[in-house]
């Protein structure tokens, strides 16, 4: 086979290239390897993607990735964007790329790296180093950069969402689907019909199926043909040889089960992205694995999710701060400039930075974004400012909810949509929760007449810039 654009090993060497790729040895999967994962991300303002081989007391062959797009040169090589561009720009391309997206069929082959290994006796998942992320955890989890790969048995379309899967033993795991996602729809209809739910999962993979697993990608479109879509060429895909089911050619680890009604185990809790080990233990149905398939040395991919402040999911918060910004566009919204769901609430606390033109042009734009598609489920507050606020800088943000937003003015919306991880809804009540629409932007009435800002201006700035370069440089790396 040629080397592919969806290799993950071909991504990883474009990351060592631009020296961001670290090995570390001998690290314990149980606590450690997730506790450090997480320090390191939360101390460091540029973390690097980290191998983690050579784990203790575990199969010595297979190594661990975490950390894999958590910067915006990373991410560029996965999206296949330009590495340069500064964050706004990053996000109008990614918005550009999704707007005008066709989806590109994905294509079966009929060898690849994945049947390298293939094992359906004495299947062993407790060899294999997978970590116990964090310490409360139930368990240890197989999938978290994963996909959860099944077909619709009235439409006959391929789903492959990434979903928590837990371990239940050497050749069994659970996983947890939300209500509504399209996996979960898909295994109610062969439940529904009393019939077993035939599934693949792929627990190591380049990290545009990823992206692809875990973004709004439409209903009844499989996130193969979207991810083709986006790299310009079909994804290839083998067909699974017990289920039919397609398994990534270069995945690096998948399973080939199925998942019976009724058939479940305790799964959780489990540390989620909200920050929280949102949900107990509940009984989740199993995948009673039927076969393993590896590449040689294969290479666990694990994105853990971590309390959102330690600078985790970056990729997430442009993907969906694309989508808003779009939906903003679809509904006729003018002159937004910015759209930014911070990584540290990222779906809880959105940010939308406007050029008003008209009254009721702020209250507009956080309306639609609180209840469009990709910004309404778990939402909580929507911030509007005016374009002379940084959306990507706390301080800016606070600085304008501080003295341009007056409580009294807040919005609430109520019984919008939620969902099982919101950690501030009681168990009996989740389902719904409410939003506050804050609008920080000047009062449209009277802004120009709101007191001036006391900032140097830009063109000030550039004076001083060119008149003081040394003096400016020896300074900086004081401040802070
Ligand atoms: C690291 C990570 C873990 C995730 N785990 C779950 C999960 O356990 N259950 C779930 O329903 N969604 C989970 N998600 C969110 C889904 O991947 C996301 O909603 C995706 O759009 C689902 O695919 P679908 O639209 O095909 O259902 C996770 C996302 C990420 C980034
Ligand atoms: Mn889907």
């Amino acid at each position: 086979m040629t080397p592919s654009n969806h290799d993950l090993r071909a991504f990883l060497n474009e990351v060592d290239k631009i020296g961001e790729l670290r090995r570390i040895a001998d690290i314990p999967w149980d606590k450690d390897l997730g506790g450090l994962v997480e320090m390191i991300l939360e101390r460091s303002a540029h973390p690097p993607a980290m191998l983690f081989e050579k784990i203790p007391g575990a199969r010595q062959d297979m190594e661990i990735l975490c950390s894999q797009i958590d910067t915006l040169p990373r991410l560029a090589i996965a999206m296949g964007t330009d590495p340069n561009l500064p964050l706004t720009d990053f996000i109008q391309a990614w918005r550009k790329k999704i707007r005008n997206f066709a989806p590109v069929p994905a294509e079966f082959v009929k060898d690849a790296p994945i049947f390298e290994n293939r094992v359906d006796k004495n299947i062993d998942l407790e060899a294999f180093p997978i970590p116990r992320w964090h310490e409360e955890d139930g368990g240890r989890y197989i999938g978290t950069d994963d996909l959860v790969i099944t077909e619709d048995p009235e439409e006959h379309w391929i789903n492959a969402g990434t979903y928590r899967v837990m371990l239940q033993g050497k050749d069994a795991v659970a996983l947890y689907i939300s209500p509504g996602k399209h996996g979960r729809v898909q295994r109610q209809k062969y439940f529904d019909a009393g019939k077993p739910c035939p599934v693949v999962m792929s627990f190591g993979h380049h990290p545009i199926l990823f992206l692809a697993g875990c973004t709004d990608v439409p209903n009844k479109m499989s996130e193969f043909d979207y991810a083709g879509g986006v790299i310009g060429e079909p994804v290839q895909l083998v067909r699974g040889p017990l289920t039919g089911l397609p398994i990534p050619a270069y995945s690096e680890i998948a399973i080939e089960g199925e998942m019976i009604p009724g058939d479940d185990l305790p799964e959780g809790p489990f540390g989620e992205w909200p920050g929280y080990y949102a949900s107990a233990t509940r009984p989740e149905p199993v995948v009673r694995i039927k076969a393993l398939y590896h590449r040689n040395n294969p290479i666990l991919c694990g994105e853990p999710p971590l309390r959102p402040s330690a600078g985790q999911g970056f990729h997430r918060s442009i993907q969906r701060s694309a989508l808003i910004w779009n939906a903003l566009e679809d509904a006729g919204v003018p002159d937004v400039q910015g759209v930014w769901l911070h990584p540290a609430a990222y779906r809880f606390f959105s940010i939308l930075k406007i050029k008003q033109r008209y009254p009721g042009h702020a209250k507009q734009a956080a309306l639609i974004a609180s209840q469009c598609r990709p910004g309404a489920y778990l939402g909580r507050y929507v911030v509007v400012v005016d374009d002379d606020v940084d959306i990507y800088n706390p301080n800016d943000v606070i600085w304008a909810i501080g003295t341009r937003s007056e409580p009294e003015n807040i919005d609430i919306l109520r019984r919008c949509w939620s969902g099982p991880l919101d950690p501030a809804i009681p168990r009996e009540r989740k389902g719904f929760n409410s939003r506050a629409i804050i609008d920080a932007t000047r009062p449209y009435e009277w802004k120009d007449k709101f007191p001036p800002v006391n900032a140097v201006t830009d063109t000030l700035k550039a004076e001083l810039d060119r008149k003081y370069p040394a003096l400016l440089k020896e300074m900086i790396g004081i401040k802070r």
